[in-house]
């Protein structure tokens, strides 16, 4: 079956163009699948327009609309095993985690899907003028372009799928050209739900084929972005001429500060959590760990002790504790960060190259890396490696830890680590992040608002404001008795 969705029909590329995915982990074919680009973007565009212009979708009660994504949420329940198959053979990602992140994704649709199903938004405004009614009304803002990467693939389309179809929009989504798969079977979900055609559709295919025209066309009116900085970046402008609404998340260099009063075992198993996680392809992972001086050595040797330890493999390796990277060209810009990192001044403690083992050779692995006594203005400290890489920097006062935290271009997220109560809230108060955690690194729930200050991004996914994100507010105002003015008379 083809796999491009537009305007309710599975179809082919217009070029007939195909694309082969790999898995990373061992390089082994995983499948083909059709390659769009700008005629099937065009198409695609035309389709949710007309889906949302002329169609029931956007009109369709907002309870109704909540009890489809309701719907939405046990089919990913139904296939979860299926999908997290598919979601792993398409990043290399362990099995178990793709599982986790399932779930994740059904909680996400069920939040949103009760969201919506409580009813509209709407409020009635006192205009202090008796013979008016006065309501603001929140309405789709209308054709949404979708753009996710392929970190977490299906996660990062749930957190935009799922609050644009609730409220009423229709969408074109543009996955990552190397991790299809989730979303081509999230398109058969959203159809089988009871989706009408045209409301969602979605483009396979490269960036600069697909993605770009979504983003420069005056028919989109929204552009929600996950991924790079420098993506994020030509993204902004190429919205900028039709003033599209836009909403980005570009990663993070995230602290992870640990004072000498943390407990110690906790702030060491976290730390290494913090940033080996999905081997760094984490936009949150904690790749920056700030040490107050005293402890530095004792936690630092403890730190890389366990670092050694961790065992890499492919996604079906129960023994794996973490997986390969996503492509040969990403482990490259790894590799790069980490050598300019040792040239201007860095430590090697642990890592630094790929790993040796024969069963790994066919897979993007890469060892988890500690680069100690590093300085803030180190490319490797200071850019997103995305990969198993730790800089480590040490600090003295608080006032340094928080300055170190905050120098930085980004600001998605940061943790601090103390039982000193007053500091912790003086600290979390004081950082320049859109999301704190305080003696925990990486928890998230769909309630609470996701999102970058600074370079981080535009805007925050989950919770009311990742509803509103895709709404219009728009005022309505009845005179209830109309009489003349005679304002120029
Ligand atoms: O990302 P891109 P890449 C960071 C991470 C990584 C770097 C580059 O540091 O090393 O970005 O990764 C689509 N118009 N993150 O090159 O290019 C692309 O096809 C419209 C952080 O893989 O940002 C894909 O669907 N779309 C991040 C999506 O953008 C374009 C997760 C993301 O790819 C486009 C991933 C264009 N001109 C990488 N060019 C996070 N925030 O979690 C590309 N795309």
């Amino acid at each position: 079956m083809p796999e491009l969705f537009i305007g309710g029909q599975w179809t082919a590329a217009a070029d007939g163009q195909v694309r082969e995915i790999r898995c990373p982990a061992d390089g082994i074919p995983v499948a083909t699948v059709d390659e769009g680009g700008p005629k099937d973007a065009a198409a695609a565009i035309a389709a949710a327009r007309t889906a949302f212009d002329d169609g029931p979708w956007p009109g369709t009660p907002a309870a109704e609309r909540g009890r489809l994504v309701l719907r939405v949420a046990d089919l990913l329940v139904r296939d979860k095993a299926e999908l997290a198959r598919a979601e792993s053979l398409d990043t290399g990602k362990r099995l178990v985690e793709s599982a986790y992140d399932m779930d994740d994704i059904a909680n996400c649709f069920r939040y949103f899907g009760n969201l919506g199903a409580a009813g509209g938004t709407d409020r009635v405004v006192d205009t202090g003028q008796p013979e008016t009614d006065s309501t603001v009304r929140h309405e789709p803002v209308g054709v949404c372009a979708l753009i996710t990467p392929w970190n977490y693939p299906l996660l990062q389309t749930a957190w935009k799928v799922a609050p644009a179809v609730v409220t009423g929009n229709t969408f074109i989504l543009k996955p990552s050209e190397l991790t299809p798969h989730t979303a081509i079977h999230l398109m058969r979900l959203l159809a089988e739900a009871g989706l009408p055609d045209g409301a969602a559709n979605l483009v396979l295919g490269a960036g600069p084929a697909v993605g770009a025209p979504l983003t420069q066309d005056p028919r989109v009116d929204l552009v929600s972005f996950t991924g790079g900085l420098v993506t994020g970046r030509r993204i902004m402008a190429a919205a900028a001429p039709t003033v599209k609404k836009i909403a980005l998340e570009l990663g993070g260099k995230n602290p992870n500060i640990v004072f000498a009063d943390a407990e110690f075992d906790t702030a060491v198993d976290y730390a290494l959590m913090a940033v080996f996680l999905h081997s760094g392809q984490v936009c949150s992972a904690g790749a920056r760990l700030l040490v107050q001086d005293e402890l530095h050595d004792t936690f630092v040797d403890e730190l890389v002790a366990r670092a050694r330890r961790i065992r890499l493999g492919g996604p079906f390796d129960e023994h794996a504790r973490t997986g390969p990277l996503i492509s040969a060209a990403h482990r490259e810009k790894v590799a790069a960060y980490v050598a300019a990192g040792l040239d201007e001044g860095a430590v090697l403690r642990c890592g630094g190259a790929p790993p040796d083992d024969p069963a790994l050779r066919d897979g993007f692995y890469y060892l988890p890396t500690v680069l100690d006594e590093c300085t803030p203005d180190m490319s490797v400290v200071r850019d997103e490696s995305f990969g198993p890489v730790l800089t480590v920097e040490r600090f003295r006062t608080e006032d340094e830890a928080v300055r170190l935290a905050n120098d930085t271009v980004y600001g998605l997220a940061g943790a601090v680590w103390t039982q000193d109560a007053g500091r912790a809230r003086r600290v979390a108060a004081r950082m320049r992040a859109g999301t704190v955690w305080i003696n925990d690194f990486h928890p998230y729930v769909p309630q609470a608002e996701w999102g970058g200050m600074k370079q981080s991004g535009v805007g925050r996914e989950l919770g009311p404001t990742g509803l509103a994100e895709y709404q219009e507010a728009k005022h309505v105002w009845r005179n209830t008795a109309p009489r003349p003015q005679r304002w120029f008379e």
